[in-house]
């Protein structure tokens, strides 16, 4: 343990993804594993900046939570919650909307990517950095595990943070994000040149945690590689055949050099049946663990979770308030003769 608190999130927006997995959860593990203090959250409020149907939204908050579990996370060691289950979330957001600039949020690239320009995009999508900004904030974390996609969103949050900090007084700690070196970028296997998304149109762009063996190898099979044969790190020139060599070796630990090695001279086929091998061996452990877990047992650490969360966000949340000048509520005013 190194005195770090860790912070992230996963929304509850579809099925999770072997990109979710190896950019964000694989780390999320180890860093339990190492004895840090963490916050996991299922963040629903951010699902909800794209249209969601409410009983699947229910529905995958839980399943994310269950594979949270399953792919390692233990709720008595780290805090796994539901982020609509802390309202401070939702207040501490609208605070910090009132401290970032629109040219900040203006810079953003992802709202631009998923609303696609378009003006009947909901202004959730807009302001989603600054509900991210409060989630980190209120914990008080130093460090945020996630994809390289969330790189400009931790930046932002450092802004925000040091801006108030400047403005209304020290409270913020800024954090860092941890960005792996590898598995950061996992991408589509569709198009190879976006990264894999849970919620993009194309089923067969993903593998999803709880794929079967037969669906990971149809994937794999129909990923989109190139004209060539040959099997060569070159994420430029051969992004499809890259990304499949990347999720090899994150899965199987062997690197790179020895899997082009192993390679030489194969042609894709083989190599795609291998790597569906691979997978389904790493995953199944996964799905094993998902179906012994029970919903009951599921909710019951997401509610213990939402517990041990509310004690330390109202803390920040209270002294966010009386920086910003909010008169406390009657009771408080006469217990401390305000
Ligand atoms: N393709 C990816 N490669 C590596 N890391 C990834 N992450 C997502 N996709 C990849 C990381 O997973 C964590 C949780 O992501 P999220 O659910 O908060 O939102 P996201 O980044 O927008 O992920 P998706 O799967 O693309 O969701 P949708 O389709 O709903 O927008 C983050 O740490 C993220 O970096």
């Amino acid at each position: 343990m190194s005195g770090k608190r860790i912070f992230s999130g996963v929304q509850p927006s579809g099925n999770l993804t072997i990109g979710n997995y190896l950019g964000a959860i694989q780390q999320f593990v180890r860093l339990q594993e190492d004895g840090e203090e963490a916050f996991y959250c299922v963040v629903d409020l951010h699902a909800v900046t794209v249209p969601q149907n409410p009983e699947e939204l229910r529905e995958k908050t839980v399943e994310v939570a269950a594979l949270y579990m399953a792919c390692g996370l233990n709720p008595k060691k780290s805090t796994l919650f539901v982020q609509s289950h802390v309202p401070a979330h939702a207040e501490l957001g609208w605070l910090l909307q009132c401290v970032a600039r629109i040219g900040e949020l203006n810079r953003m690239t992802q709202y631009k990517e998923k609303g696609g320009g378009k003006d009947t995009v909901n202004v959730g999508l807009y302001t989603y950095p600054v509900l991210m900004a409060a989630d980190i904030l209120l914990y008080q974390a130093t460090h945020v595990p996630v994809g390289e996609d969330q790189k400009q969103h931790l930046e932002l949050t450092r802004d925000i943070a040091e801006r108030f900090n400047k403005q209304f007084g020290e409270l913020f700690t800024l954090p860092e994000p941890m960005i792996g070196e590898v598995g950061a970028r996992i991408m589509a296997l569709d198009e190879p040149q976006k990264k894999m998304s849970k919620s993009a149109k194309n089923e067969m762009s993903r593998i999803i945690l709880l794929d079967s063996p037969e669906m990971i190898l149809k994937k794999i099979k129909r990923a989109v590689t190139d004209t060539e044969n040959e099997i060569r790190y070159d994420p430029v020139r051969k992004p499809g055949i890259s990304n499949l060599l990347s999720i090899y070796s994150l899965f199987s630990g062997e690197s790179i050099d020895a899997l082009e090695r192993k390679y030489a001279g194969v042609q894709y086929g083989p190599f795609k049946n291998d790597l569906a091998e691979v997978i389904t061996d790493s995953l199944s452990e996964i799905q094993r663990r998902y179906r012994e877990l029970s919903r009951e047992e599921v909710i019951a650490s997401l509610q213990e979770g939402a517990e041990k969360a509310s004690e330390v966000a109202e803390q920040t949340l209270r002294k966010a308030r009386e920086l910003f000048g909010f008169l406390p509520k009657t009771n408080q005013l006469l217990s401390e003769k305000l």
